[in-house]
């Protein structure tokens, strides 16, 4: 991996394209995975590069509906598996969730490297390996999922996910939760929940709020499911959006200031 110099400006920006690169090296990335990262990264930019009032939002509603689930899953991709492979192992684990491997552009060595990653970094078991149910109505290869995983799972947690699946999951019933940092994107339209943040910093806030809620009673983590409404979350993101590029045109972004 190409060493990034700490005094960087974008240091961690760098870093993480860095282990997305590196995870296509080792087999774990698609490369339409370093499309996808680049696209993320684009929106990014556009909220700031930080965790904004929608996204904690959702994320709260997100973790109160898998903490009241039967059968939580955690799905997990190419990009999910470079990028934060240990954040999903404790997430998994402090949600009571399983994890399976759910591919777009499944290969069966891909799905081996992926299961390597989360065993490497703590997991006890890992779904998908060799699924054999098929989701109704889907035609690519994300359509194979595990008789006891997302095939049975009530509340599905699909991050940096294509919005075919997002339909597929919501038309069998099942509460569907992403994490996209485009808030136009099909999935981040269909899902019951979505989370406009990148992974990197939604998944350990999710942790943190996941120790925090375990000591809440099933009527409050209802309550927080209720009250949320996921219409308003895009549409607010979409104001955040907006909101900041005015302030950003008005003050003049050309006179070399640092970014809010
Ligand atoms: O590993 P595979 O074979 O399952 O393939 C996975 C990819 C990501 C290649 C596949 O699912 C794909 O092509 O996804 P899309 O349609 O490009 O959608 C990915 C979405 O995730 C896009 O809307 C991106 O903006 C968003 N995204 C990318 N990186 C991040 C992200 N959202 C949150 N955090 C990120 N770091």
């Amino acid at each position: 991996m190409v060493k990034i110099p700490k005094s960087h400006p974008r240091y961690w920006s760098l870093l993480y394209r860095e282990r997305i690169i590196e995870g296509m090296e080792r087999g774990i990335t698609a490369k339409a995975g370093l499309i996808a990262h680049g696209r993320g990264e684009a929106f990014d930019y556009l909220i700031g590069e930080k965790t904004i009032p929608p996204a904690e939002r959702a994320m709260k509603a997100a973790v109160a509906k898998i903490l009241l689930a039967k059968h939580p899953v955690i799905s997990v991709n190419g990009n999910v598996a470079a990028l934060v492979p240990k954040e999903t192992v404790e997430l998994a684990k402090v949600l009571n969730a399983k994890l399976e491997i759910n591919l777009f552009y499944r290969t069966e060595e891909r799905v081996k490297r992926i299961a390597e990653v989360l065993y490497e970094n703590g997991a006890r078991e890992v779904l998908g390996i060799n699924p054999t149910k098929l989701i109704p109505g889907l035609e690519s290869e994300r359509a194979k999922v595990d008789e006891n995983g997302i095939w049975k799972a009530d509340v599905v947690l699909v991050p940096l996910e294509d919005g075919d699946r997002t339909e597929a999951l919501v038309r069998m019933g099942k509460f569907v939760i992403t994490v996209d940092l485009n808030p136009l994107s099909r999935s981040a339209r269909m899902a019951d929940i979505t989370i406009v943040d990148n992974i990197i910093r939604a998944y350990p806030r999710m942790i943190e709020i996941a120790k925090e809620f375990k000591t809440l009673g099933r009527s409050e983590l209802e309550e927080i499911v209720s009250e949320y409404d996921n219409s308003k979350t895009l549409s607010d993101v979409l104001l955040h959006i907006r909101d900041r590029l005015t302030k950003l045109a008005e003050e003049g972004i050309w006179r070399r200031k640092k970014l809010d």
